[in-house]
């Protein structure tokens, strides 16, 4: 309740923000897009990131009116940024509660037009624990969700799971051939982990991911990239599309928006 109440006072004292992360083209080290990440600067309790306040927050009609506002701020920012890099998509994370909400096509609808945004600028990134879902109900709400002419990748997918002794949790592309997605993000525990001692069944993992990848028609972007020789496995494995530290830190408006398109 108090955490529902602090949501919505925080949405209308604008104590909100978004971080905007690089997506990079590993071939020239093009930004060709920016994932958005929300921050709460919080009165009394500094900056804050997702997991301090989202957690407990799923499904609320604070968290609803939050998340319509993430939508909203990040298509506005994008629109403005497109005038300088034509081509730059930006990607909003949705959470499961949100993907398996009636309605949320109609909020991802109304911040494409009031920004008069591309749709086609616009990726959703979903989470890849949906697989767990009706099959059905998921493939309609995913359907309806890309109607809306935006894109969706499932996020942390190929988790590896420590505690299971590595094992890759949803990593098999078969099931997606059925569902309404454009593509998959390589999950951080998988990436970190291709540059390792046990790096070979990593990379082996990677390698066969970006192959089926390609043949189903399916995009393929690693994420948490940190270190050289990870960009250098990757492009070889066929990854195209990154994200990480190494590649670029998630940062303000005013810290990322002067180098986006500055080497043109
Ligand atoms: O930077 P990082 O700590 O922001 O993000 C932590 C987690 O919170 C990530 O898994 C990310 O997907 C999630 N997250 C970040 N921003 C948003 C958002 O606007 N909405 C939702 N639902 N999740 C977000
Ligand atoms: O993909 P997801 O939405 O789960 O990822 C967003 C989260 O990943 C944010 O918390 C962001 O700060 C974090 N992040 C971004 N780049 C890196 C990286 O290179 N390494 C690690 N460990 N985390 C990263
Ligand atoms: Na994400």
């Amino acid at each position: 309740r108090q955490l529902e109440h602090d949501l919505l006072r925080a949405v209308h004292d604008d104590e909100f923000e978004l971080a905007y992360q690089p997506i990079v083209r590993l071939a020239d080290g093009a930004v060709v897009g920016v994932e958005a990440l929300l921050r709460w600067r919080h009165r009394t309790r500094g900056l804050l990131e997702p997991g301090a306040f989202l957690a407990g927050a799923e499904r609320s009609p604070a968290v609803e009116e939050l998340w319509r506002w993430v939508l909203r701020t990040a298509c506005a920012q994008a629109a403005a940024w497109r005038e300088r890099v034509p081509d730059l998509s930006v990607t909003v994370n949705l959470s499961a509660a949100h993907v398996m909400a009636r309605g949320a096509s109609d909020d991802v609808r109304a911040a494409l037009a009031a920004a008069a945004l591309d749709p086609a600028a616009l990726v959703l990134d979903v989470p890849a624990d949906l697989l767990g879902e009706d099959p059905d109900l998921l493939t309609a709400r995913l359907r309806t969700l890309r109607a809306t002419g935006a894109r969706i990748l499932l996020d942390d997918f190929a988790t590896l799971d420590p505690a299971r002794g590595g094992v890759l949790v949803n990593h098999s592309l078969a099931p997606l051939r059925q569902l309404p997605v454009d593509g998959v993000k390589l999950d951080r525990t998988l990436v970190g982990e291709i540059d390792g001692p046990e790096g070979v069944d990593a990379l082996a993992a990677v390698r066969v991911l970006c192959e089926l990848g390609a043949a189903l028609d399916l995009g393929v972007v690693a994420e948490g990239v940190e270190r050289t020789e990870q960009v250098v496995l990757l492009t070889e494995a066929g990854c195209a599309v990154a994200q990480g530290v190494l590649l670029g830190v998630p940062r303000s408006v005013a810290e990322l928006g002067p180098e986006l398109g500055a080497g043109e």
